[in-house]
């Protein structure tokens, strides 16, 4: 009897599409994008298909949109997320926060265990109330400025920073109240634009070329974790457990298995990580939303109709919510076309070799671009077209599997899905049944990148409607 020996999986091996003209040092990094990272990463797949390759100083990337590949990608057997480097930069500000920490770290899993519940359907409950007040403050600050533009990304990640302030640690930025944004949301963004300009960036680069914008940003995150130290030393002060919000959750609920509490500084490490995680990323689907539905005058008459028929008395209660199934498509279509987390890394567990053909080595990455996946042609012909029908019940069991990802994948998937939707759909609901959109001609879409994405200088005219 012979016996084969299987080939040995090398990383060499591995033979993918990649751009032509490599530079012998800087790889292809001759076309790198950094304020656009992610449609750049489109363009790629639009070019060099399913799964290709980028040569980042040095560094093999690979990029992958093909539903089939994702089967295998997808699965937390064969492959589990990985920080990619975007991210990994993320932790000078969130450390081993929920979306920040490895897979192995024990804060991961313990902070897992404690924050679960406070965010399943039955908890928003808890959080309704909150978030009308929030949609109410929008209303109230649009219906001000009445034939005026009003600048849309900056309005919606204003209610979406209030939403998670309030329901996250009892904390009011005051949104609609300043003329300029709260110091500390200043300080976050600035910090978060520095973490994506420099992911690729050298460190000698950074102290000599950006000496400045270094020092800001150190004093940036210095000045945000002195503000929500205080924030969670107060509510001790206070006595926590009278709140029905995640610090409450955070200070007094411990972990099933070890009975231990979150430590200060990781409790410190959650609240930036909903700060960060929780407001652009929901904040950019309300702003994309509104430029479709001021675009398809149609859609969203449809999507009034339905809110009439569900939220019948003064206040949308919280049961109809999850009963406005025509909007709650337009925000999943809203999330196919500009998923405000465009991607996600994910790391061979063990060798491998990827679709039958691409050989990975244990601990080797890959970049899963979403903007691509959701344009794939499974899709159809036009996967252009902003067309909320696509998530009719029917048409979603009949779809691929892999085909739609807008909140990741596997036990390290968004924990906030329940809450942006919930959050997401009362927002548009409110403004649909308080205004009338109108666009501005002149306007085409642009999508700016500052690691989620929004539509850059979307502005309309928000007029009150006569009921
Ligand atoms: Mn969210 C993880 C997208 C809203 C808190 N979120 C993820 C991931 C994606 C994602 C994708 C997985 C990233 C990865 O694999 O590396 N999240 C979204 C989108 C929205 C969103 C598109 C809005 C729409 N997320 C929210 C909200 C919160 C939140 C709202 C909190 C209130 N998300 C998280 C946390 C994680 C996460 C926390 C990390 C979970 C984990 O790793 O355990």
């Amino acid at each position: 009897m012979t016996t084969t020996t299987p080939r040995p999986i090398r990383a060499q091996d591995r033979e993918l599409p990649h751009p032509p003209y490599r530079l012998p040092v800087l790889g292809d990094v001759w076309d790198l994008h950094v304020t656009d990272s992610s449609q750049w990463g489109m363009r790629g797949a639009q070019k060099f298909g399913g799964i290709y390759e980028r040569n980042i100083f040095g560094a093999r990337v690979t990029y992958v949109s093909d539903p089939d590949l994702l089967r295998e990608i997808n699965d937390d057997e064969l492959w589990s997320k990985f920080l990619g480097v975007p991210i990994r930069d993320l932790r000078s500000v969130a450390g081993d926060g929920l979306f920040t920490a490895h897979n192995s770290e024990p804060n991961w899993a313990k902070a897992h265990a404690i924050l679960a519940p406070s965010f399943t359907a039955a908890a928003m409950k808890g959080y309704h109330a909150a978030m009308q007040r929030c949609a109410g403050e929008l209303v109230e600050h649009w219906t001000g400025r009445a034939g005026e533009w009003v600048d849309v990304p900056s309005d919606t990640n204003k209610v979406a920073l209030e939403v998670i302030g309030r329901t996250g640690f009892g904390y009011e930025f005051e949104s609609f109240i300043r003329t300029d944004p709260h110091p500390v949301v200043s300080a976050m963004l600035r910090a978060l634009t520095y973490i994506n300009r420099s992911a690729y960036s050298h460190p000698l680069i950074e102290r000599t070329v950006f000496r400045q914008q270094r020092a800001q940003h150190r004093a940036d995150v210095a000045m945000v974790n002195e503000t929500i130290d205080e924030v969670i030393a107060r509510r001790r002060r206070e006595g926590a457990g009278e709140h029905s919000d995640l610090l409450d959750r955070m200070l007094t609920a411990a972990d099933p298995e070890t009975g231990e509490l979150l430590d200060e500084k990781n409790i410190r490490h959650q609240i930036l990580t909903f700060l960060a995680a929780g407001h652009e990323t929901s904040a950019g689907v309300m702003a994309f939303a509104l430029h479709y539905l001021s675009r398809h005058p149609e859609i969203a008459e449809q999507a009034r109709t339905e809110i009439a028929q569900v939220w019948t008395g003064d206040e949308l209660e919280v049961e109809q919510v999850a009963k406005l199934r025509y909007v709650r498509r337009i925000v999943d279509e809203s999330l196919r076309l500009w998923p405000t987390a465009p991607g996600y890394f994910r790391k061979a567990r063990a060798n491998t070799i990827l679709g039958g053909q691409y050989p990975f080595e244990k601990n080797e990455w890959v970049f899963v671009v979403l903007l691509q996946l959701h344009r794939h042609e499974l899709w159809g012909g036009d996967p252009e077209t902003f067309n909320p029908d696509r998530f009719l019940p029917d048409r979603v069991r009949a779809r691929h599997p892999e085909l739609y990802r807008p909140f990741g994948v596997g036990m390290r998937a968004c924990i906030g899905r329940q809450f942006a939707y919930h959050e997401i759909v009362l927002v548009l609901a409110t403004i649909l049944r308080n205004f009338d959109l109108t666009a501005d001609p002149g306007y085409e879409l642009k999508v700016k990148e500052t690691i989620t994405l929004k539509p850059d200088g979307l502005r309309l005219k928000m007029s009150r409607r006569q009921d």
